[in-house]
Parts: C-alpha cells; structure tokens; sequence
C-alpha cells in the first residue's frame, strides 16, 4: 500500500481515460493534421475565452513558450518570488529567453498593483527593460492559493497600462475558479496567455495548452518545435486531457475537502506547524514545518516513505502534502494517521 501525496502530477489515467485515448482519432501534429490535438486546442481556447491554444508536453514548456514570446533577451519579467517560473524550471527564463526576473514579495503568493507600480522600470539606457508580468493561480509555493479576481485584475491592469504584457501560469487555474467561484474564463482575460495543465489535479497522464493571441499562438508553434516539443501522433495524449476536461473538473471540489480534512487531522502533532492553519487551506494543497527534533523534511518524508505514505519536501523543514484523483477519503484519513503515529514517535 501506498499513499502518494507527493503531487498530483501522479495521478494514474482512469480505465475511462484510456479508453478514450485508445479511441482517438491520429494524424500527424508537426505535419498539421492530428485532428484530437487540433480537437483539444479548440476546446481549451473557447473554454478559457481565448483565440487559440497550442498544445505542449509540460506546463514549464507552455510556460516558457509564453517567456520567450513576450520577451527579447535582457528584458526583465516580473513575479512573484515564490513563483514556479523562479523555482521549478531549471533557470530557463534566462538560458531560453535570456530573462532576467524581478522577484516581489507579499503574503499568500501575491502582491499588489502599487508594488508592481514600482518595480517597473523606467526608459533609462542602463536598465533592462521590464516587459512582462507573471501571476500564478493556484500559487504552489505559497500554499496552493487562490488569487481574487479583483485584486488580480488591479495587478494585471497596473502592467498592461505600464507597457507589459500579462501571463498567468495557470497550471492549477481550474482548482483556483472552483474553489473561488470565478470561471476559468473569467480569470484568464486578465492576462494576455495563459497556460493550463491537464496532468495534474485533471488527472491527464501528460499535456498542457497555452492559450492565447492567435498570432502569439502561432509563433509559440514555431518555438515549440524549437525547443523540440514537437509531437506526431500527440491526439493519444489530447485525448486524455478532453476526456480530463469533460469529466474531471468539478470533482476537484472533492480533492479540496480531502485537503481540509488531511489539515484537521494533522493539526496539533506537536512539532509540527500546519500553514496556514487548518482553516486555511484554499484548494488541494496542504503544507506543514516540522521541529528540527523530528528531523530534516526530507529525513521524515523518507521515514513516512518507508511507512507507506509519500509527501514532499519542500524546503529544509517543510513538507507538502497534495490531494488528487488517486487518494479518496479513506487513504487521506489512513495517511494522516501514519503521519501522526510516525510524527508523534520522534526521530529514532
Ligand atoms: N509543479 C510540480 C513541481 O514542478 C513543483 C508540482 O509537483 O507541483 N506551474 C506550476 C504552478 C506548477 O506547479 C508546475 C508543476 C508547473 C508550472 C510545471 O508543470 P510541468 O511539471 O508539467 O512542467
């Protein structure tokens, strides 16, 4: 038995899903003729309000499809500093796009207009140009939270009217718009592109889309092949992420009250520190700071490892903990309780 809280990025296709990529109709997507991708890019687009989508292998490749678009080398992008674009994708801003990032801080994943006001650069000959905004909804790092639309319009309107472009890494969008109420459509026209993942809380073996401009989307093509994201007969996977779309968006509600129940029920293991509280976990994310006398995070994740159940380290004492499609209500209360027996035990 093993219980994977380490991302929900491990979530395994259902017997549905595979049946329906089995199905898919196949052609060739370098060549122009897969129609199950062409089939994915339409429905992405019109769900996230957008005039076209490009299909890509990864969320960081979507991501960065959006970098090197907006962008010319030397330019400076603005985000968050704890944002996946700084943390999670080998440096690639810089070594594809040739970026510089400018890091803001603020509670929650987020910032506001006024200090995105006053990170934007002026003309002056010595400084790099500031060029584009990056938001993140769900905000991983920050604990899987949720922006509001309003104060991310404020935010987005701030850039655009200084010149920038917008993009939203929407990887977690779809938990953020069920967990806020907002349609995904609705947070995404605050921004200029958007990417989407389908292999995460949507349960997709592999894919992601950017979405956006149809002439940005078309360059985005040609980067894709660039960066060597090229892909044949891709509709075996878009079908998958159709199949994720049609079936497996409002169950995210259900991966969001295992979180909250995993948090109640790992609150009060003493030397352990629930962010932000039990009563503060937005969508499918739980994080949690261990005492040095339980040891490293990475030293107890290995300990609950061998105890059958998987969280992540995310820091030198922190530990994340993800639900998904693959943990139902019994396994989240079964992991909590050998976190707690386990935690509770001490470091041998
Ligand atoms: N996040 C992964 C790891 O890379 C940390 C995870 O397990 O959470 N944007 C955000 C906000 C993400 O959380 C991720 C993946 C991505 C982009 C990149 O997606 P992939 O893994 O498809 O490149």
């Amino acid at each position: 038995m093993d219980i994977d809280l380490r991302s929900d990025t491990v979530t395994r296709p259902t017997a549905a899903m595979r049946q329906a990529m089995m199905a898919a109709p196949l052609g060739d997507d370098v060549l122009g003729d897969e129609p199950t991708v062409q089939a994915l890019e339409l429905k992405v687009a019109a769900l996230l309000g957008k005039e076209a989508a490009l299909f890509t292998p990864s969320g960081t490749m979507a991501n960065q499809l959006a970098i090197r678009c907006h962008t010319e080398h030397g330019d400076e992008i603005i985000a968050h500093a704890e944002s996946h674009i700084i943390h999670y994708e080998t440096g690639s801003p810089a070594a594809l796009s040739g970026c510089m990032i400018r890091p803001l801080t603020g509670a929650r994943g987020q910032f506001d207009a006024d200090s995105v006001r006053a990170a934007v650069r002026g003309s002056d000959i010595h400084s790099p140009r500031s060029r584009l905004l990056v938001l993140e909804n769900t905000q991983n790092r920050a604990g899987g939270t949720v922006w509001p639309l309003d104060a991310a319009q404020r935010v987005a309107t701030a850039a655009q009217e200084l010149g920038l472009a917008v993009h939203l890494d929407g990887a977690r969008l779809f938990n953020a718009s069920i967990a806020a109420g907002y349609s995904a459509a609705s947070f995404a026209s605050i921004a200029d592109t958007v990417s989407v993942c389908f292999s995460k809380g949507l349960g997709a073996p592999v894919g992601s889309a950017l979405c956006g401009p149809a002439p940005l989307i078309a360059r985005a093509r040609r980067f894709r092949k660039m960066f060597g994201g090229g892909m044949r007969q891709s509709g075996l996977l878009a079908a998958a992420c159709i199949h994720a779309l049609d079936h497996h968006l409002e169950r995210l509600a259900e991966d969001h009250a295992n979180a909250r129940r995993l948090a109640a029920l790992l609150h009060g293991i003493p030397g352990t520190h629930l962010e932000p509280g039990p009563d503060g976990i937005d969508t499918n994310m739980v994080f949690f700071t261990i005492d040095p006398s339980l040891g490293t995070a990475a030293e107890v994740c290995t300990r609950m490892a061998a105890a059958g159940v998987r969280m992540i380290p995310m820091g030198a004492n922190r530990i994340r903990a993800v639900t998904h499609l693959d943990v139902d209500r019994a396994a989240i209360e079964q992991a909590a309780a050998i976190a707690r027996s386990l935690l509770t035990r001490r470091a041998p």
